[in-house]
């Protein structure tokens, strides 16, 4: 049975920045359920995906040192590791982890237009299309593939059953299927609801997945905790029984349990906790403003967009959000329509407050932003609602 547990109201397209300000913009309503049967959670109303992934879809993965170092070094360890023969991406964005492989053994599958272009333009035979069952015949024409790697998309399909019998029937035998997304657990301890978007259909726990993956013949047999995105994990599995399982898998099932993934009360609780954070970060805000204080943001992600529209903070509030991602500047970000503006045409020194809408490159922006810290100040709601000190 499902349960709801969470209410971030009516909210837009996370990554539909905009050139105009349009009368009628798409909205849904943002609801999370935990479902005790799987101990899967996922929002209640997905989004058409359609809408979300397109040749208009303006993420690129590389855009930062920390993503850049991440897939080099990801893709370095899983040869080492797997040694794969033959390699499949779900997903591959901007090319960040593929360019790592040899194109001749090396295919792809990606939805969005403007990516498949990209990566078929760098060699990689990319097919632009969903990870569906319509697809396996076309991938098994070139091979069943040694390694199948997703980073960042699997949460974002809806039909799991779908996605892993179709990794099932492409995979080689003794293959693995390695695949990385934001952790549960950590967006539980961390509080960091904004992982909560229309594309993030599930933010998944190892017990979740162990449960769906069986359902397809699959398990997991190695787990890796990684810091990116604010906590991630990258989960090894292949076919029931064709390789031994690795302890991290008991350890980290272990550590869900004890914080209570399994179990109802705990999605409750953290429902509770968001409420109190929603409050504390407009509180805090529109106390700054009273003291006429100049507050931008900084990174237009789709985290900020669940946080904007969640907490009714909009451009009376945020002068603009900075961003380094040219797909999104010289718009205004989605639902609250603040502008986004490029770094190179700011100075965001002259600002005395910026909220970390990109939170997880807590250090990298830290460190490249030494001139406005000398003064100015970031505020974060992760993992509670704060000015960070200098200290810290
Ligand atoms: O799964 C997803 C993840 C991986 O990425 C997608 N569904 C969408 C996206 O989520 P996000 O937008 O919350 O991701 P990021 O990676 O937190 O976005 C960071 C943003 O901040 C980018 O637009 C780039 C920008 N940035 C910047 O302007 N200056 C980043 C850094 C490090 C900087 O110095």
């Amino acid at each position: 049975m499902k349960n709801r547990f969470l209410d971030l109201g009516m909210q837009p397209i996370a990554n539909n920045f905009l050139k105009e300000i349009p009368e009628n913009e798409f909205k849904f309503h943002l609801t999370v359920s935990y479902d005790d049967e799987t101990s899967l959670v996922s929002l209640d109303d997905f989004v058409p995906p359609e809408l979300m992934f397109n040749e208009n879809y303006v993420y690129h993965s590389s855009m930062s040192k920390t993503m850049r170092d991440h897939f080099l070094s990801g893709a370095n360890h899983l040869k080492n590791i797997l040694n794969p023969k033959s390699v499949l991406e779900i997903g591959s964005n901007d090319g960040v982890f593929i360019k790592n492989f040899d194109p001749a053994t090396t295919v792809a599958v990606e939805p969005c237009g403007n990516f498949a272009d990209l990566t078929n333009e760098m060699g990689y035979q990319t097919y632009c299309n969903f990870w569906t069952k319509d697809i396996v015949e076309k991938i098994v024409q070139t091979g069943k593939k040694d390694l199948i790697f997703s980073a960042n998309c699997i949460c974002h399909i809806q039909d799991l059953d779908d996605a892993f019998s179709t990794v099932e029937k492409v995979l080689s035998t003794g293959g693995a299927f390695v695949f990385e997304d934001p952790s549960l657990y950590r967006m539980i301890k961390r509080g960091s609801y904004d992982q909560l978007y229309d594309e993030h259909a599930h933010v998944f726990s190892v017990i979740a997945l162990s449960n769906v993956l069986r359902r397809s013949n699959m398990e997991i047999f190695r787990v890796e905790s990684l810091d990116v995105h604010g906590g991630s994990n990258r989960i090894f599995a292949c076919r029931i029984g064709e390789r031994p399982i690795d302890e991290s898998v008991s350890y980290h099932i272990s550590m869900e349990k004890e914080a209570g993934l399994d179990r109802l009360e705990t999605y409750v609780n953290f429902g509770k906790q968001i409420e109190t954070s929603k409050k504390q970060l407009t509180n805090l805000l529109k106390e700054l403003k009273r003291k006429g204080s100049k507050i931008i943001s900084y990174g237009a992600t789709s985290k900020s967009t669940t946080v904007f529209n969640y907490c009714g903070i909009n451009s009376s509030t945020i002068d603009y959000i900075v961003d380094t991602t040219p797909s999104k500047q010289n718009k205004f970000s989605p639902g609250v329509h603040i502008p986004v503006i490029a770094p190179e045409d700011t100075t965001i020194a002259d600002a005395d407050y910026a909220f970390l809408g990109a939170w997880n490159f807590e250090s990298e922006i830290s460190e490249k932003e030494s001139e406005f810290l000398k003064r100015g100040r970031f505020i974060t709601h992760v993992p509670f609602v704060r000015i960070i000190e200098p200290e810290e």
